[in-house]
């Protein structure tokens, strides 16, 4: 057995990727710069797996935006609309692609998988030709073979690649990408021959798509193309890769396939493959790609526990490597670049790094037996040992808390309209109330007092004096365009989750951590690390100090349980659900003390809460149930006359109408200027009860939006939703956009709410 993985991060220690590529926009960077940093990128982390004892590696994972992009340009799916910026200048087309420029609209982007990655979506129709162009995937391959590297090209395979994309602008919304197979295989024909032409011996085909619920008409297409690949001559050897969840139905129909290796997950709730693969007799004949090394989370590996998994698969497969589970693009780079975390937890990280030795390890002990690992096997069981009795992760009062909610805990003391007629009596808003979603711009000066108060230039109270000038600026910009409920804009925050992850017990942060979001934008996930208490309040300070300045109400702002673990890194060690109701009776307790400073109107944000969603149908119910109940019992300890808002943005809602009922928030805010109101209208229909503010205002562009549009907007809400319970507010917060369209947007706004408002009838 030899060690793999299927992909590595992209940007470099020091992000000198992002680097590169932001200056070449800026016009500060060649092209040929940008090219050379990108290879030597390439050969860095190449050697360092050949180093760290990986026998394969893989090639063309390494992308200058995104690889599924990458794989639209592989197979000549251009948009009419990009073609002539790719004609003139291939890098060029490429970023026009990616971003859009002045002139024409990128294609749009999306979350890859679950994960908090984002891909390219390719855009296709009955029109659409493919042709082949292999330089990319060849010259990456050339690239590590020069280096006497023994390198497998990883490519996203076919039927992936038709299922993530979608009709292009103007082709039938019913249109399906998978009618395109047998145009589309042709091309694959010819990158695998131009790929054993350069000296490929195996190649991987990525098909995570295969492991969500399939037709079987999709199925039968993916049994399809591997009998026409695997029926070629002019080919190498082909790996099959699936990973994120078990194969299920389409591990039957791979097994059967005319290729040479399957590459599995093992990991999670994906282990289930290991019994599927048993059931249908195993892969003789066949190489397996073992993926028992989690590349999703940040734990350490548990080396006894995938010994003997790899051990049960010597006995299914003609040839057993060991790899990670998926790509390691997705966990950041080095755990031992962390000073700042106490070193005996860091001993119970992984990042891809220690990733990559973990799996060199296991591949040694499996190949040559565990007396070769002994000592790493014993480090192991220690760290292991460390982290189970650890106080971190094992704190009784939060244990004792935990364990003793309620179904009652998570509910409201009152029905909804008891709710409704306290509240309104309490806050004295007017019919289409306005209000913002939390965050103003985050000017220049802002990030520069953070980056100040870190390394010391100023102090604590200079900085707090400047988050309060802040504060004192949005208020009374706020009050001057006649806003109705107020926020405190959120200057003391960087990152949503981050700045709550950083006050609360159990939260670890890293310095380095960074993983690729899309393009050049990367995060920095923390870590759930143990049980999650909260020292003292987090918000409440900041919140009072804002409506000590205004008559109106000031809405308390907080992230949302769910969307605090979406965003992190989570724990292995216990069910999801017992991770979300420790954040969120931490979250319950702020709650209450902004209540109990006087706060009347308290919004706990889940954008994640659909992107959460499990890939397979028959676990969603499982999902939703403990993520709505960890919203409520974040909200639910609050007195009826205290108005509870949520938001949503980055999604269709159409799927989660019953969860987003299940909230039972007071007031919804949603995405939805750029659908068309879409979203009240199936919040109608769908007999939602309480109140909804549909954003209308897309804070995405820097468009300022007439008062005259967003009326209209309003009143195409009002068709679905009746004015009693209808908000009027942007789509999301204003973080990213600029104080002069921010200013002239919101004045447009209370415009266009006082004028719906003034031409409703009167009521009694
Ligand atoms: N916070 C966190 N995760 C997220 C989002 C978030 N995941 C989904 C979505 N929002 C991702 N969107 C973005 C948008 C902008 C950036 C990253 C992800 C971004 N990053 C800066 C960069 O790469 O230059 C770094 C920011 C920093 O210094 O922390 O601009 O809102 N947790
Ligand atoms: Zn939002």
């Amino acid at each position: 057995a030899r060690g793999t993985v299927y992909g590595y991060p992209r940007p470099g220690r020091n992000r000198e990727l992002k680097k590169a590529i932001e200056g070449y926009w800026q016009g500060r960077v060649t092209a040929g710069a940008l090219r050379d940093t990108a290879a030597e990128l390439r050969r860095a982390n190449w050697r360092l797996l050949a180093d760290a004892g990986i026998h394969e590696v893989p090639t063309g994972d390494f992308s200058l935006y995104d690889h599924v992009l990458d794989t639209s340009v592989m197979v000549g799916a251009i948009p009419a609309r990009h073609r002539a910026a790719v004609e003139a200048d291939a890098l060029d087309g490429y970023f026009a692609m990616a971003r859009g420029t002045q002139d024409v609209a990128p294609l749009e982007m999306t979350k890859w998988f679950d994960t908090n990655y984002h891909y390219l979506v390719p855009e296709l129709g009955p029109d659409t030709a493919f042709s082949a162009d292999t330089a990319k995937q060849v010259a990456e391959l050339t690239e590590a073979l020069a280096l006497g590297l023994t390198a497998r090209p990883v490519l996203i395979g076919p039927v992936t690649y038709l299922l993530l994309a979608k009709p292009a602008p103007g082709v039938a919304a019913d249109f399906e990408p998978l009618a395109l197979l047998d145009r589309l295989l042709p091309v694959y024909a010819e990158a695998l021959a131009d790929l054993r032409s350069a000296g490929a011996e195996w190649v991987q085909l990525d098909e995570p798509a295969l492991v969500q619920d399939r037709t079987p008409a999709e199925l039968n297409a993916a049994a399809r193309a591997y009998r026409e690949l695997g029926g070629l001559t002019d080919r190498p050897k082909l790996l099959v890769a699936s990973y994120f969840d078990r194969l299920g139905e389409a591990l039957p129909v791979l097994a059967k396939a005319p290729v040479e290796g399957l590459a599995l997950d093992f990991t999670g709730a994906a282990a289930a493959n290991l019994g599927d693969l048993a059931a249908v007799g195993g892969l003789p004949g066949k190489r397996l790609l073992a993926g028992v090394v989690n590349g999703r989370n940040v734990w350490i590996n548990d080396f006894e526990k995938s010994l003997a998994t790899l051990g049960t698969l010597l006995g299914l497969a003609d040839r057993v490597d060991v790899a990670s589970s998926c790509s390691l693009l997705h966990v950041p780079l080095d755990a031992s670049a962390e000073r700042d975390i106490d070193p005996q937890i860091a001993r119970w990280l992984a990042f891809a790094r220690q990733k990559t030795a973990e799996i060199v390890t296991l591949a040694r002990g499996l190949a040559q037996g565990t007396d070769l690992i002994a000592a790493e096997l014993a480090a192991n069981r220690a760290d292991l040992a460390s982290r189970a009795g650890s106080v971190l992760t094992h704190d009784p009062a939060v244990r004792a808390r935990s364990a003793a909610v309620t179904d009652q805990d998570a509910r409201r003391s009152h029905p909804y309209p008891e709710r409704a007629a306290a509240q309104h009596a309490r806050l004295g808003l007017p019919l289409l109330p306005t209000t913002t979603i939390g965050s103003f711009p985050q000017t220049a000066d802002l990030r520069t007092a953070r980056a100040e108060l870190r390394t010391g230039r100023i102090d604590a109270s200079a900085y707090e004096e400047r988050i309060k000038a802040e504060i004192r600026d949005v208020l009374a910009f706020q009050e001057k365009a006649g806003i109705d409920v107020l926020v405190h804009g959120e200057p003391e925050r960087n990152d949503m989750v981050q700045y709550f992850a950083e006050q609360l017990t159990g939260y670890l942060a890293t310095q380095h951590g960074w993983v690729q979001s899309y393009g050049t934008r990367y995060v920095r996930p923390p870590i759930l690390a143990g049980d999650i208490s909260r020292p003292e309040p987090m918000t409440v300070r900041w919140t009072t100090y804002a409506q000590s300045l205004t008559d109106r109400p000031v809405k308390g702002m907080l992230t949302g349980p769910v969307t605090m673990l979406a965003w992190s890194f989570v724990r292995d060690d216990q069910p999801l659900g017992e991770t979300a109701r420790q954040v969120a009776l931490a979250l319950r307790d702020e709650v209450n003390d902004l209540e109990a400073a006087g706060t009347s109107v308290i919004q706990v944000d889940e954008p994640a809460l659909r992107e959460t969603l499990p890939l397979r149908g028959a676990d969603r119910a499982g999902y939703l149930a403990w993520a709505t109940e960890a919203f409520r019992l974040t909200t639910s300890g609050v007195r009826p006359d205290t108005q509870v808002h949520t938001h949503m943005c980055y999604a269709e809602f159409g799927d989660i109408l019953q969860a987003i009922d299940d909230l039972d928030a007071d007031v919804i805010s949603l995405e939805a200027a750029r659908s068309h109101m879409r979203v009240a209208d199936e919040l109608a229909t769908a007999g939602y009860p309480r109140e909804v503010g549909p954003g209308v205002y897309d804070i995405h562009s820097p468009r300022v939006p007439g008062a005259d549009e967003a009326a209209a907007l309003l009143r195409k809400g009002l068709e679905a939703i009746p004015a009693e319970r209808l908000w009027v507010n942007p789509d999301c917060g204003l973080k990213t956009r600029g104080w002069p369209e921010v200013r002239a947007s919101l004045e447009n706004l209370v415009a266009a709410a006082r004028e719906v408002r003034d031409g409703l009838p009167a009521t009694a």
